[in-house]
């Protein structure tokens, strides 16, 4: 068996979990298909933890199916790209007004991908070092960030010999599923007022946006900030900032140090807020089942509609959100020709489930499609801008699907 289910929970170790949504079984989002290959398909149902309220997936797949080699660039986004080199800037500003160990400041990012956010970093003068457990995804040589091809863990962090002033994780703690084992590599390796800097998207915009196709195998846990508030205290390095960002549908970042910075009152109005909005009570996730079922059934209808009428849809963006809410929609490559991936890797693939061709960006000129489905919701206007001159016309899919 290539998955184990959860027994209890990843935070606080309840076994007090409760299933409230069940999306069926479906392949992994980012292991693309050729032709003719076989695919295999695992449940997604997502539990609450009644102790900490953390929600996270009933079972974990092993993370060598899909982590030693990704599909996924980070790089590809220009608007990713703007959102790590601003918070470059962010941390070397915290640098010059901490105390200094090391002449510059340095980094470790944990599953650096394709080195996106180490290469904007360097403009602002850090040393960094990468840590990322997929072989495909080393940076070109002409930019080289070194890069220690392993998955980050508290073993991996004992071989390292300099301690660290940042440590960087951006979308990868919802991934990880001993997050205890990889908070003890964080703290053995930060400086005494060391940062770690975590980025996960943040469970309230899922719910409010309807992004249920951001839940799939990669993504194990859901946060809210008082279940990750628990998990840092237990581990002796509490959060004391938070921020929001909108990237990928809305982010959280966080700060944590060993060093006990003075925890900023933002964090308390967050929690009432969650706890105002009901996050803490199972009753607020039963409905999310009929929301999801009617959204896909909306979806469907369209394209098969539009389908009907002899237009001509591609899809943008072969993201693994997209190629979820694909599967769980039951969108036939019938009512889809293509999807257009400006990610080399992806390109001449087939999506997992559905079976829709990868293409590149030049298909879009050579098809001139009647529609675009917006795959990539979360980079709307960077899509849009990019497509615009191909005249036509935009389907976005989440929160509910509209045309533009
Ligand atoms: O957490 C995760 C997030 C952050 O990234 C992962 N589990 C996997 C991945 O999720 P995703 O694939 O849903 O992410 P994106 O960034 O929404 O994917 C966008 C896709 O669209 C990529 O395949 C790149 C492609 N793209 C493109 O071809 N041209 C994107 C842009 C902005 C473009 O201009």
């Amino acid at each position: 068996m290539n998955y184990k289910k959860v027994t209890h929970c990843r935070i606080c170790k309840s076994k007090n979990l409760t299933k409230y949504l069940d999306l069926g079984n479906v392949p992994l989002a980012n292991n693309l298909i050729g032709v003719a290959d076989t695919l295999d398909i695992y449940p997604i149902q997502v539990l609450l933890c009644s102790i900490c309220h953390l929600s996270q997936l009933s079972i974990v797949v092993d993370p060598k199916l899909m982590y030693s080699k990704y599909a996924y660039h980070s790089s590809v986004s220009q608007t990713f790209k703007d959102h790590c080199f601003k918070m470059g800037e962010t941390l070397k500003a915290m640098w010059i007004r901490k105390e200094k160990f090391h002449p510059i400041p340095n980094v470790i990012d944990i599953a650096s991908n394709d080195g996106c956010l180490l290469k904007e970093f360097r403009k602002h003068g850090f040393g960094v070092t990468g840590v990322e457990p997929a072989s495909n995804l080393q940076p070109e040589l002409s930019e080289y960030i070194p890069t220690i091809n392993d998955f980050w863990s508290d073993s991996l962090a004992s071989r390292f010999t300099v301690a660290v002033d940042f440590i960087t994780a951006t979308n990868v703690f919802a991934h990880v599923d001993d997050i205890d084992d990889f908070l003890n590599g964080v703290k053995r390796l930060l400086l005494p007022n060391g940062i770690v800097v975590i980025e996960v998207p943040y469970f309230p915009n899922l719910i409010a946006g309807n992004q249920f196709d951001t839940i799939y195998h990669e993504h194990l846990s859901y946060f809210l900030l008082k279940p990750l508030m628990i998990l840092f205290k237990l581990h002796d390095i509490p959060i004391f900032r938070v921020e929001k960002y909108p990237i990928h549908g809305g982010s959280i970042r966080i700060y944590a140090s060993s060093k006990q910075y003075e925890v900023e009152n933002s964090l308390y109005d967050i929690i009432d807020d969650e706890d105002s909005n009901g996050f803490y009570n199972i009753n607020k996730y039963f409905y999310l089942s009929t929301k999801i079922e009617n959204s896909c059934n909306k979806l469907n209808l369209m394209l098969e509609e539009l389908h009907l009428e002899g237009k001509k849809v591609m899809g943008y963006g072969a993201s693994a959100k997209g190629i979820s809410l694909l599967n769980y929609a039951k969108i036939s490559a019938n009512y889809l020709h293509s999807i257009v991936d400006e990610t080399p890797d992806k390109q001449g693939n087939f999506t997992p489930g559905t079976n829709i061709p990868i293409v590149d960006f030049s298909h879009f000129e050579k098809e001139k499609p009647d529609f675009i489905l917006l795959l990539a919701w979360n980079f709307e206007a960077e899509l849009r801008r990019k497509t615009e001159h191909i005249g036509a016309k935009y389907i976005v899919p989440i929160p509910e699907v509209k045309i533009l």
